[in-house]
């Protein structure tokens, strides 16, 4: 009997395929705009499907080998990694993926233009949406400094679309002592020097993307007995090269790599500093407040790998449904099937709408547009948004692998790669309780502002949904707030309409 062989699941040009998000930026955008980014969307996707997919894997196949000494013994520290990964470098300026959020050609709307394309990169990236996260985060610290003359070139570098100038940049906070309480773990200690630059001396537990050209970083700095201020009021922000113009490391040692469950593809080292220059970027001991531009921003980004990986895997599940066969019909005629699947795209819709409202009220703030109440909210959404789909990226993962029977398990498939990368998300940029910790920070620094506008947005989203103008009691709304992102799921769709219309 002959052998009959399913065919592989696959996605097309992502963002052809994708109504959601189509009809999302067509409802939006203004029109003059839409017609620009469609074009080189349309175009992205196809680059994505054709020469960037093949490369993710690449990096997937060849993670990053450490040497630490030369032949003749001569320690090197040396990170090697693939042409493939270097090739991603050379395609985020080329794409702009960067630059689009700092140059404002679309005024409010560039920053959501930039996130729609880094949502569309994420998935076939081999793991480079890490680094463009940090990077970003650390072009929005140095903006939010105004932009110091000395900062001006690393500026211009991480937001280039020259291959040949542009920088990653690094985001080493956690030590051994502490990751989330990062104020009373950081034990690393800044000397000034005659010159006004600085000394760092200490031990970085986890950097990823550890090739970056640049890093920002803490320290506590030493006063005249070598004495540090311990706390959050001790610790201030450094800005350091990794190394020189000759490629040697700044007085920094590479004591190995992490040996990771996933995002293998990406070098995450342990760095001994050892007088490491570095040039002080925040005011003495507002070290944490400083990094919280970055933070907010890798969190942003954290979200669009959450979405993107939820919409390849959903993806690739709702093809495979239509080409495997069981019990004699394709499983998208079996409606239990389709019941799971449609959950998930649920999942997937909801969270896509509210990475969607994040990114575009960070646009208005950036352009000065925003009010004090979309201030307020996009303070209160962000961590929210992190530690929410951070959890739902690694459930959906699960359910997603499932669908695919066996063949979700196997490694050559690439599914597990796709699990395996979601896990870390609900731990790295903050793990979710301490970003649940977060919300209660904006809660108590508002002094319950964020509350108030997060419950009066969602009741006017209820009245619009229902289309009455009447005020629900006070309980009912604040029932109805609490679970306001199952709101923004319903409003992605049912469950059971979605089950017929995937199967139709
Ligand atoms: C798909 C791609 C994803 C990206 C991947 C990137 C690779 C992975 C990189 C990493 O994992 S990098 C490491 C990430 N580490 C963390 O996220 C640390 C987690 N821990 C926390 O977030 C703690 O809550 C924190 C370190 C911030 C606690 O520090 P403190 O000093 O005990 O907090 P404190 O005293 O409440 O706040 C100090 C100041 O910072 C306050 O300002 P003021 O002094 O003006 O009042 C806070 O309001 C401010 N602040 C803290 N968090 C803030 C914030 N401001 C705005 N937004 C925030 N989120
Ligand atoms: P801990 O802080 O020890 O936390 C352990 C557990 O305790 C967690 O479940 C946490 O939620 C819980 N917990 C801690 N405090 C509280 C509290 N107050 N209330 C309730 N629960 C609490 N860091 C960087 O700085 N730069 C990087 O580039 C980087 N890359 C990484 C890459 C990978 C693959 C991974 C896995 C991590 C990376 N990290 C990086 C580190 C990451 O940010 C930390 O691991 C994370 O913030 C948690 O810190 P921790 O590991 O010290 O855990």
């Amino acid at each position: 009997m002959e052998a009959l062989f399913q065919e592989q699941p696959e996605t097309g040009n992502q963002y052809l395929e994708d109504t959601l998000l189509r009809s999302y930026l067509k409802t939006h955008l203004p029109p003059k705009v839409l017609e620009e980014v469609h074009q080189d969307l349309e175009r992205f996707g196809n680059r994505l499907l054709t020469k960037i997919q093949p490369l993710s894997w690449e990096c997937e196949q060849n993670p990053p080998v450490f040497q630490q000494y030369n032949a003749w013994g001569q320690r090197v520290d040396h990170i090697h990694t693939c042409s493939a990964w270097r090739r991603m470098k050379e395609i985020s300026a080329e794409e702009g993926l960067i630059a689009e959020a700092y140059e404002k050609r679309y005024s409010n709307w560039s920053r959501l233009y930039q996130a729609v394309k880094l949502y569309l990169f994420s998935s076939s990236s081999g793991g480079f949406s890490c680094p463009l996260a940090m990077t970003d985060g650390a072009a929005k610290v140095i903006e939010s400094l105004g932009t110091p003359g000395s900062l001006k070139n690393a500026f211009d570098r991480l937001t280039s679309r020259d291959p040949k100038k542009f920088w990653t940049s690094g985001q080493w906070m956690t030590e051994r002592r502490g990751g989330s309480d990062v104020a009373n773990g950081t034990e690393t200690v800044a000397r000034k020097q005659p010159d006004g630059t600085y000394r760092l001396y200490g031990f970085k537990w986890f950097t990823s993307a550890a090739d970056s050209d640049m890093a920002l970083t803490l320290a506590r700095i030493a006063d005249a007995e070598g004495q540090c201020t311990q706390g959050s009021r001790g610790l201030s922000l450094f800005f350091l090269r990794v190394r020189d113009e000759e490629g040697n490391l700044n007085s920094i040692q590479v004591q190995r790599l992490k040996d990771k469950l996933g995002t293998r593809q990406m070098a995450t080292a342990e760095l001994w500093l050892q007088g490491a220059r570095a040039e002080l970027i925040s005011a003495e001991g507002r070290g944490v407040a400083a990094i919280s531009n970055m933070l907010n921003i890798t969190r942003i980004h954290n979200v669009i790998g959450a979405v993107a990986s939820m919409r390849r895997m959903v993806s690739l599940s709702r093809d495979y449904a239509q080409k495997r066969v069981a019990f004699g019909k394709l499983l998208k005629d079996h409606p239990l099937h389709m019941q799971t699947i449609a959950r998930m795209e649920v999942q997937v819709r909801g969270a896509f709408l509210l990475l969607m409202e994040i990114v575009r009220l960070l646009g208005l703030a950036e352009t000065n547009l925003a009010s004090e109440q979309e201030q307020l909210l996009l303070r209160l959404l962000v961590p929210v948004a992190k530690l929410y789909t951070g959890k739902q990226a690694s459930a959906v993962a699960v359910e997603a692998m499932e669908s695919f029977g066996g063949q979700g398990y196997m490694e050559d498939t690439g599914l597990p790669v796709i699990l395996r990368d979601a896990l870390v998300l609900s731990i790295w940029e903050g793990t979710t309780n301490i970003l649940s910790l977060d919300v209660l920070r904006s809660l108590a620094k508002s002094q319950g502002q964020v509350m108030a506008v997060f419950l009066s947005t969602v009741q006017k989203k209820l009245e619009l949904a229902s289309g009455t103008e009447e005020l629900s009691p006070a309980m009912q709304r604040t029932r109805e707030a609490i679970g306001s992102l199952r709101q923004f799921m319903a409003a992605a769709g049912s469950e059971q309409a979605l089950t017929m219309e995937l199967a139709a």
